[in-house]
């Protein structure tokens, strides 16, 4: 494999999450969001499913989010980390619940919008292009109490006021946007992903596809918002992907491993091509699922499709039909994938396969004939500090060079690829696991799962690593 030159104005960079990395989760004026209500511990994943046993913080419980790693207060010195490392771009959400606390307000909260300024101006200060995801993973807790969160209409309309206060107040330093962060993850977390909280007797997928739709509907409107507001912008969906592999060349694994695929790409069809497709309709109707659409909505999904495919890539998923093989090779993975042969894993048991990071980015090209944007990609392990002080994460390293050196095969595949944020440049809070020891960062942080620690920053081995990858345009892997 050829070391490839990146283009010029490719947009090397890393992305973090506001949930997981801000804390100060009431400062500011803040409201409570989603993931204020997830602690660590085995219970995180139930709460994430939709089993909420509380709508405010239990007393017994520890949640990294409401300190994270204080980016709130230290994202200056972050900043010039990243710059450091020549950052041409950082992707940051936006919490909804620090413009809007309780999603609902009569005006917005100006310390919480001051607050995005600021980070904005330090970005831009360093030449570093703001990334910014509207919604990621934080729903305002009390439009879950008041209105069941996104199985309700009204948060449509909540979230087109939300999204046109944000375009309106950032016109001039924001230029890339993007809608929901893993919409397709509505379907396996569905409380993470669109804050549905379920009750006894709740019809689960009609739910979840009716607020689908209304996430597909606000999704479209902010689109539509952002094209009217910032012109000169780029808007895009963004996806949790990573190709199905069928387990072999039985038909019917190879026909279950496209529905598979479908389950995700569904949410991208009509973002990006403007209508429900005829496989959607099908399982609709086979699942005697129905789905509340208003007159206006299928002009509103096919007038204002997205500019990019933003997604998140962190391994290729393998399906099988013979219930022998699902019991003998069941992975942790909430997709529903089962563990691949061919393929190591990491220690939380994520598949490693940079080829199917390629396989995965032509997929997209071929689905949408659009630019793409990887906006995540990483390797989260339990990194150690050495008597020395140093943090020698070589492993991560590997798998990202790997994955680097697929993605330069992608691009010369004719992928228009326009960037890549990876994950987690910096330690923060793991969403799945709520876990810090999960790490991915080129920056190490003192913080451990039950929040000890200083919060002091440091460089990692892959530090210097990324820093001359950005610098050699991807050619010094
Ligand atoms: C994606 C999320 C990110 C991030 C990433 C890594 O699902 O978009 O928020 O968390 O996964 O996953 P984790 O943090 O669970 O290791």
């Amino acid at each position: 494999m050829t070391t490839f030159k990146f283009p010029e104005n490719f947009l090397w960079g890393g992305a973090i999450a506001a949930n997981q990395a801000e804390g100060a989760y009431l400062e500011g004026g803040k409201g409570l969001s989603i993931v204020d209500l997830l602690p660590t511990g085995e219970n995180r994943r139930s709460i994430m499913k939709g089993n909420v046993p509380a709508f405010t913080p239990l007393a017994s419980e520890f949640y990294p989010s409401h300190e994270a790693i204080d980016f709130y207060h230290r994202y200056p010195q972050d900043i010039a980390l990243f710059a450091e490392m020549g950052f041409k771009a950082l992707r940051v959400s936006i919490a909804w619940a620090r413009i809007f606390p309780t999603g609902e307000d009569a005006e917005p909260n100006e310390a919480g919008l001051q607050f995005y300024d600021d980070l904005f101006d330090e970005l831009l200060k360093h030449g570093i292009e703001p990334v910014v995801t509207l919604a990621h993973f934080d729903v305002p807790v009390h439009l879950i109490e008041k209105y069941g969160s996104w199985r309700s209409r009204k948060l449509v309309d909540l979230f087109e006021n939300y999204a046109k206060t944000v375009f309106t107040r950032y016109k001039d330093k924001v230029k890339y946007w993007m809608t929901f962060n893993e919409i397709n993850m509505l379907l396996h977390l569905p409380f993470l992903g669109a804050g549905l909280a379920f009750n006894e007797g709740d019809n689960i997928k009609e739910i979840q596809y009716q607020a689908a739709h209304h996430q597909l509907v606000a999704s479209a409107l902010a689109v539509k918002a952002c094209h009217k507001i910032i012109p000169d912008a780029m808007i895009g969906c963004m996806l949790a992907a990573g190709s199905f592999y069928p387990y072999t060349c039985n038909p019917e694994d190879v026909f279950q491993g496209m529905e598979k695929d479908r389950e995700s790409y569904f949410f991208i069809d009509v973002q990006s091509r403007g209508e429900y497709p005829g496989y959607a309709k099908r399982f609709f109707k086979d699942h005697n699922l129905n789905i509340v659409m208003e007159p206006q909505d299928a002009d509103i999904l096919r007038n204002h499709t997205v500019d990019y495919i933003g997604f998140s890539y962190y391994s290729s998923r393998t399906t099988s039909t013979d219930p022998e093989v699902n019991k003998n090779m069941t992975s942790g993975n909430v997709f529903g994938s089962i563990a691949n042969p061919y393929l190591a894993k990491s220690e939380w048991g994520w598949t490693v396969d940079p080829k199917g990071f390629r396989i995965t980015a032509n997929q997209l090209h071929d689905r949408y004939q659009k630019p793409l944007f990887v906006v995540e990609n990483g390797f989260g392990a339990h990194d150690e500090v050495n008597a020395e002080g140093e943090i020698d994460d070589s492993y991560r390293i590997d798998y990202l060079k790997r994955h680097v050196a697929e993605m330069g095969e992608a691009i010369q595949d004719g992928c228009n690829i326009i960037g890549y944020t990876s994950w987690g440049p910096i330690d923060i809070v793991s969403a799945s696991s709520g876990e810090m020891r999960k790490r991915y960062g080129y920056i190490y942080v003192d913080r451990d799962n039950e929040g000890k620690g200083e919060l002091t920053r440091i460089k990692k081995k892959s530090f210097e690593w990324y820093k001359n990858v950005i610098a050699s345009g991807g050619t010094d892997l």
